[in-house]
């Protein structure tokens, strides 16, 4: 055995002393004696054709929020990520959370018939088809999209129901900037208005700088075309800005010389091109997504804590953790390449003695931006004072989790 192999040996040997048990000690049978799967998949069509995951992996989007999905009327409405159950960065497409479809069901086309038009004030108007979209230069990029409705509050339970509703996926397409050279964006043409094909639009004012520096025109997502809960044939991509922005099955942009209020648009009201793009930014925010919120530990010994980060300001820079309630902070390890406007993989070693703790991370981001407290972010909302913090805006405040003696896991919001 090389000695690598042996110094892990030794290192699972003593963490399950220390776990006592982790289910890899105790009631195993010996080797030579292990027990023979139940069936097999041969040549089954979960196997063959588009392939479906084990049947022994359940976990699944929920409706957020409280409202049924669909409803009474066979309306999709904001579907939850199984964030507890993530491993890695990227997100799977069929459990990406799924933003509101402005009063419509999703829409079913025809890429054959899809067309964007790009016009206003603009040089040459231009229609294209997916096609010739397709034959473009393209870029693959991580992203998150982050609902801004996505709040933790106290009778929240799980990762899922606190922070579900954002999702990192791996997009490709066109840079919006391309597109828009192609055009010839006019003098004064500080905004722009883009648009989907539901009746009511679904339609987003964005600042021409944001347009210009990293917006993407996606028909890919996860190494295959974009899913109609996320905008097939075609989608709007920008970075960091809050979930609203990306509009889905994206058929216009209209070059424009001011903000237009649109249905989207209701309630963000940041009108001045330049104070805009900050206004729109999702602030820096992490979670544990493991353990946490109704998970059971099963003994003391140790555990990595693994969680995401993620900052509209750009990269993850840093993340700390504690797990004494925020007395004392250690720094995370970042895993693999912290992207920008990514989810991002943290880490951290912990040995658990099995005394009731707190565990709680917060995410520092390129600019130097600190995720808050809970009572800051309140405070920044201006919550009366003498109230148990609420956070009324955007809610990217450290989430606890509370560890009980007994190793269940809990929500710990006052
Ligand atoms: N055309 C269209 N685009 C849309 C929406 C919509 O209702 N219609 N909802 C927005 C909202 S509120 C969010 S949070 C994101 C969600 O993206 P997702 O469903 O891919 O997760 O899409 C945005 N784009
Ligand atoms: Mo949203």
């Amino acid at each position: 055995m090389d000695p690598k192999q042996s110094e892990r040996r030794k290192f699972l040997k003593r963490s399950v002393a220390l776990a006592g048990g982790l289910g890899l000690g105790a009631a195993k049978p010996a080797l030579g004696q292990l027990e023979g799967p139940e069936a097999f998949l041969r040549g089954s069509p979960e196997i063959v054709g588009y392939g479906k995951r084990s049947r022994f992996v359940t976990s699944e989007r929920i409706p957020h929020g409280g409202r049924a999905s669909p409803d009474a009327f066979g309306l999709d409405f904001h579907i939850a990520a199984p964030l507890q159950d993530s491993v890695g960065v990227i997100t799977p497409s069929s459990l990406h959370y799924m933003g509101t479809t402005r009063g419509s069901f999703v829409p079913d086309i025809d890429p054959d018939k899809h067309r964007l038009m790009i016009h206003g004030m603009v040089d040459n108007p231009i229609v294209f088809t997916m096609d010739e979209l397709k034959r473009l230069p393209s870029v693959t990029r991580l992203h998150f999209i982050e609902c801004a409705g996505n709040r933790s509050n106290k009778r929240h339970t799980t990762v899922q129901e606190t922070h579900g509703m954002t999702s990192c996926a791996e997009w490709t397409g066109v840079l919006l900037s391309t597109l828009l050279k192609e055009a010839g964006v006019q003098a004064g043409a500080d905004w722009l208005v883009a648009e989907g094909v539901e009746e009511v639009k679904g339609a987003s004012s964005l600042p021409m700088s944001k347009a210009m520096e990293d917006c993407i025109v996606c028909y890919g997502m996860n190494g295959e075309a974009v899913r109609p809960q996320q905008g097939y044939p075609l989608r709007l991509l920008v970075p960091g800005f809050e979930g609203i922005f990306n509009v889905k099955w994206l058929r216009r942009i209209k070059v424009v010389d001011q903000y237009y209020m649109t249905y989207n648009d209701f309630g963000h009201l940041t009108q001045d091109p330049d104070g805009a793009a900050l206004g729109y930014q999702i602030g820096p925010k992490s979670v544990i997504t493991h353990p946490s919120g109704g998970q059971q530990m099963p003994g003391p010994g140790f555990y990595e804590v693994s969680g995401l980060a993620w900052s509209g300001g750009g990269a993850v820079k840093r993340v700390e953790v504690t797990t004494d309630g925020g007395h004392s902070w250690f720094d995370a390890e970042i895993r693999g390449t912290a992207h920008r406007h990514a989810h991002t993989r943290f880490t951290f070693p912990w040995t658990w003695d099995g005394t009731a703790c707190e565990l709680q991370s917060r995410c520092i981001d390129e600019l130097g931006q600190i995720q808050p407290s809970r009572a800051q972010a309140a405070e920044f909302w201006k919550q009366p004072v003498g109230q148990p913090p609420r956070v009324k805006g955007q809610d990217n405040s450290i989430q606890p989790w509370r560890v009980d003696a007994d190793g269940s896991i809990h929500n710990a919001i006052a």
